[in-house]
């Protein structure tokens, strides 16, 4: 069986933990402000499964396509200059349409699953795509162990595809599981990396706590993992100015019974994190979160362009040391 990474787990100085759109950003701009080899990114697999007999990883194919610049711009997930003859077929067959599967996307797709059928790592498969896709940063899944996000919805139990794309984030959640999550092992690099006297920061990405954080920390091993290192947390409020950047976070604040706020944010990260950086426009915001034993940096947080990927991350890095 082939083992993941051809990275040396002993150079990594900073982790990111990040779901999809929001979370690529940061960390492609993390990836031109650290050195290669020394940033891991572990991505969310809570959103993981399997469609048309594939395996589908939207979180790490998101991380994968943005670091290697192949991902769609509007979009935000699959890859530019995509086509869909695959899915108009499927259409014209009377087939599931509800998820789309552009042409060139379903070749990683088709590509993951044989390997996956074959017994190789999800982590290793990770490994082996970006470097043939030139990322020097070691983008790694949370965990190689099954893990299935489900949403307790008013209408029962769905998975999370079916939440977010084919319900389009319309049903109130009422609760979240993590299928596996109880016997779901970190993945052996992130496992190292986690106990490693070289780790100097770790990023929590502008991502959704629920949906995307969540997910990963409920690993076991991994928030524990985070509170003994002595690696600086350093969380990006994925709410500005009370709402959020991108995706449903606002909604599920909400349907959660929290206030929609990067305030409500920190609260719920306090027990990990030593600083956070909280947009501009949510300065009221800053002395509360202090109050919490929280370091906050006040910072210009939208991501329009790939010069404000990588001021953000300098600033990240920056306030980190500053601790
Ligand atoms: N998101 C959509 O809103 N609609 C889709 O049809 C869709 C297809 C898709 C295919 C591959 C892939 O890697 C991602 C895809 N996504 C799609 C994005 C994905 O559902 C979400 O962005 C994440 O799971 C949440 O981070």
């Amino acid at each position: 069986m082939q083992e993941s990474g051809s990275h040396c787990k002993h150079t990594i100085t900073h982790l990111a933990l990040s779901g999809g759109i929001g979370g690529a950003k940061l960390s492609l701009g993390l990836e031109h402000v650290i050195q290669s080899p020394k940033l891991m990114i572990a991505g969310n697999t809570g959103d993981d499964f399997r469609h048309m007999g594939l395996y589908i990883s939207p979180d790490l194919d998101t991380l994968m396509y943005t670091l290697s610049g192949r991902s769609d711009p509007e979009r935000g997930w699959g890859l530019a200059k995509e086509t869909w003859s695959f899915m108009e077929t499927i259409k014209e067959m009377g087939g599931e349409t509800w998820f789309q599967l552009g042409d060139r996307d379903l070749a990683t797709h088709v590509e993951r699953t044989n390997r996956l059928n074959k017994g190789e790592k999800l982590s290793a498969i990770t490994s082996l795509f970006c470097s043939k896709y030139g990322i020097e940063a070691q983008i790694i899944p949370a965990t190689d162990d099954p893990l299935q996000t489900l949403v307790e919805t008013m209408e029962g139990l769905i998975s999370f595809q079916n939440y977010f794309v084919r319900e389009q984030c319309k049903p109130k959640i009422i609760s979240l599981q993590f299928n596996g999550s109880e016997t779901a092992k970190p993945c052996t690099d992130l496992e190292q990396v986690l106990s490693s006297s070289k780790l100097e920061t770790v990023i929590i990405c502008p991502s959704n706590p629920f949906l995307s954080i969540d997910p990963i920390l409920s690993v076991k091993g991994i928030k524990e993992g985070l509170k003994q290192n002595r690696a600086k947390v350093i969380a990006v409020t994925p709410i500005v100015g009370g709402d959020a950047v991108k995706g449903p976070t606002a909604k599920n604040l909400r349907d959660l019974g929290y206030p929609v706020s990067a305030l409500a944010v920190a609260k719920y990260y306090s027990s990990f994190i030593d600083g956070f950086i909280l947009d501009k426009e949510d300065v009221q915001d800053a002395s509360l979160i202090e109050s919490l034993g929280i370091k906050v940096c006040l910072e210009d947080t939208i991501m329009i362009d790939l010069k404000s990927k990588i001021r953000l991350a300098k600033r990240v890095l920056d306030f980190s040391k500053s601790l």
